[in-house]
């Protein structure tokens, strides 16, 4: 991330969620103790929690607090993010050694454990927002959101796609197609998730999930722009994989150039979804800039 008190920002909501993902992994007594371990190991690596904040600040913004739902959702949001991740590094998919500046769950355990672990993650997210948001029906829609996001018409469809398209001419709109559905709705999801939490109206819910699309979308291109420019060491993950993969990417199809001015575009226009809340929203139009001009 670029700006500092920005940055602090983040890292108190990294904290937040940090402290909750903690407590409720501790609360699990009937977990295998060595599951446990790789839940831990992934769980507590330095992930920059982006997701997560976005529930924490849009509860924030619509209600005035974070409120203990819309912790517990930020820390089912990470955890299906993190399962992601587990999975999408298995030698099966993109076969990575290095993930959160760490070696990966299938290097430092096991690829057994690590199916495991990114199973464990996924169920356990939906678990804990049955049984842990204080009222059924909030409960529902965060399900149905975190299921509709991560699903087959959503993240999966977007790796499936990504695992397709590899070696091929992309296209923009396949492009599109494929970072609309692996990264930007989860993104949209945060945002829809810490809506609920917060009892948002429908015309604030409506507007935060298109912030939330927008910024995703605009997450996903300096990723790829990450990718060719970054330092693995910096970035804590392999950069410069994107184009020995033969992947689909917005620099590998419209240009350097051209990715950067989508970029700014996409924040543009996620900052001007949050028109409705005025200066209030001021921190989520630092979040759509920070996060397109971040270094990792
Ligand atoms: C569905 C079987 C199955 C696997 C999931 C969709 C998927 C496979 C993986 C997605 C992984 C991926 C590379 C998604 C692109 C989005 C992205 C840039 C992820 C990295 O997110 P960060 O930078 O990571 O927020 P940290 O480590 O900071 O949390």
């Amino acid at each position: 991330m670029s700006n500092g008190s920005f940055r602090t920002q983040l890292g108190r909501k990294a904290k937040t969620v940090n402290n909750t993902l903690r407590r409720l992994l501790a609360a699990q007594a009937m977990i295998n103790t060595d599951m446990k371990k790789a839940l831990r190991y992934t769980l507590e690596a330095p992930g920059k929690r982006v997701r997560s904040a976005l529930v924490l600040w849009c509860c924030e913004l619509v209600s005035g607090k974070a409120n203990r739902n819309a912790q517990i959702a930020a820390a089912a949001i990470e955890m299906v993010h993190t399962y992601s991740l587990i999975h999408d590094d298995l030698p099966a998919m993109d076969n990575d050694d290095f993930r959160r500046g760490l070696p990966t769950c299938h290097k430092a355990f096991d690829e057994a454990t690590a199916i495991l672990a990114g199973d464990a993650l996924l169920t356990l997210a939906f678990e804990i927002l049955a049984s842990e948001i204080d009222n059924p029906s909030t409960a529902v829609r965060l399900v149905g959101e975190l299921a509709q996001a991560a699903g087959p018409a959503g993240m999966i469809a977007g790796q499936v796609a990504d695992l397709k398209a590899e070696k091929t001419k992309g296209t923009k709109k396949l492009l599109e197609y494929i970072h609309t559905n692996k990264t930007a709705k989860m993104f949209r999801c945060a945002a829809a998730m810490g809506a609920i939490c917060g009892r948002a109206k429908k015309n604030q819910f409506d507007h935060l999930c298109e912030y939330g699309l927008k910024i995703g979308l605009g997450f996903q291109i300096s990723d790829d722009i990450l990718d060719v420019y970054g330092a693995s060491s910096h970035l804590g993950k392999t950069a410069g994989k994107d184009a020995k993969a033969g992947k689909t990417t917005y620099p590998s199809v419209v240009g350097m150039k051209k990715s950067k001015k989508l970029g700014e575009k996409l924040a543009g226009e996620a900052a001007a979804a949050l028109k409705p809340f005025g200066r209030k929203a001021d921190t989520l139009r630092q979040f759509a800039t920070a996060l397109l001009e971040r270094t990792k």
